[in-house]
């Protein structure tokens, strides 16, 4: 059973609700074999996300085999830098390069391509044209912190030690690439509204690296000011500050956001209190609970799912992104599991 019409754009606006509205960060991806074959035709993964009929298609594609309530743009948070000038290209096997590193270049040696980000625009317009009128459809761009970790390693790096040695070091250097991020975010998430998503979503995966004392220093103002500069855009924004980040929790409280999202280490009512119950919530299956047998998904699902519809504004999925050996059956027999939820019915 599904949902009813975008059950996802009324509980990210506040509405109490009956079913839990599910997506799954990373959906789209190489799990999905129609995914693999369209990249192989493309040759790789950059070409895929700047063909916009081809992004549109990876975007589909997990909609119209699962019917999940919600359907994210098909990019990467790395276009960003991208259009700050990096080179950016993805190591087979290894993942995102961006060249030069800013921990030995300045800054002022790139030359931004703001041109970079018009197919993604492109695509955003062809999936608002073709997504079913149930699916709420998101955007999506990475964080000031997140994003900066692979512009100074130039790669994704272990506890972000790169980015975390420049903001201590050099703060000012720091500051620098933050604001050049954050000047090309908003531009670039108001971009995919004006282009048709109905909802945004940013990713910090990686702030949990950070101390309290720091993410309050050189994360919580930036992205406050992101979320500020967004208000007045009557569209609901969700804060996915990423994994291990619960101490942040209580942090949050000044953002303008409408939901958080949350890893699986905080249990979701621990969550809403840290929080103030200010926010409704996103989460937070442990991602590898999908590997194991399909009764302890159900029973970990139910878990928060009890957690989760305690309370109105809650929204089904992982606590961080699903990866490349989820299985296609197991995913589909636990969305209509989530679909066919009611609380309390016995199934514990
Ligand atoms: O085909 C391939 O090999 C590419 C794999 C892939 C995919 C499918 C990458 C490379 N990015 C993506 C898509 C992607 N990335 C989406 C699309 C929509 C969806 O969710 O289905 C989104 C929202 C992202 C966001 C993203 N990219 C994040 C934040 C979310 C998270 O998982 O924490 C991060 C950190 C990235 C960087 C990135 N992109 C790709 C890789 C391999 C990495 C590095 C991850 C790492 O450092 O561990």
């Amino acid at each position: 059973m599904k949902a009813s019409p975008k059950s996802l754009l009324a509980v990210l606006r506040g509405a109490r609700q009956e079913r839990p509205p599910l997506w799954l960060m990373r959906q789209a991806g190489r799990y999905l074999p129609e995914y693999r074959a369209l990249r192989e035709t493309k040759g790789g993964f950059l070409e895929l996300c700047y063909d916009p009929e081809a992004a549109a298609e990876v975007t589909l594609q997990p909609i119209r085999r699962f019917g999940f309530d919600g359907s994210i743009l098909f990019s990467d948070i790395l276009i960003v830098p991208h259009a700050l000038g990096q080179k950016l290209w993805f190591e087979a096997g290894e993942g995102p390069r961006l060249a030069p590193p800013l921990v030995d270049s300045a800054l002022a040696s790139l030359e931004a391509v703001p041109a970079r980000l018009d197919p993604i625009y492109a695509t955003v317009a062809r999936v608002a044209a073709a997504l079913p009128v149930e699916t709420t459809f998101l955007g999506f761009a990475g964080s000031p912190w997140t994003v900066a970790t692979y512009m100074v390693a130039g790669q994704g790096s272990k506890d972000q030690a790169a980015a975390r040695r420049l903001a201590f070091g050099d703060p000012a250097a720091f500051q620098a690439i933050v604001d050049a991020i954050v000047d090309v975010t908003v531009t670039y998430l108001a971009g995919q509204i004006e282009h048709g998503v109905e909802a945004v979503q940013l990713f910090d995966s990686w702030v949990g690296a950070l101390s309290p004392r720091d993410f309050k220093k050189y994360v919580l103002p930036v992205i406050e000011n992101i979320f500020d500069q967004l208000k007045d855009l009557p569209f609901p924004k969700i804060y996915y500050p990423g994994v291990a980040s619960g101490e942040l929790l209580p942090l949050l409280g000044g953002v303008k956001a409408d939901v958080i999202g949350l890893d699986w280490r905080v249990p979701i009512p621990e969550g809403r209190r840290r929080l103030d119950g200010r926010f409704g919530i996103q989460g937070n299956l442990d991602p590898y609970v999908l590997t194991a047998p399909m009764d302890v998904i159900r029973e970990q699902a139910l878990a928060v799912l009890d957690e989760g519809m305690e309370k109105p504004g809650y929204i089904f999925n992982l606590g961080h992104g699903l990866f490349p050996e989820a299985s296609i059956d197991k995913l589909k027999e636990l969305t209509e599991f989530i679909h066919c939820y009611t609380a309390g019915d016995g199934r514990k």
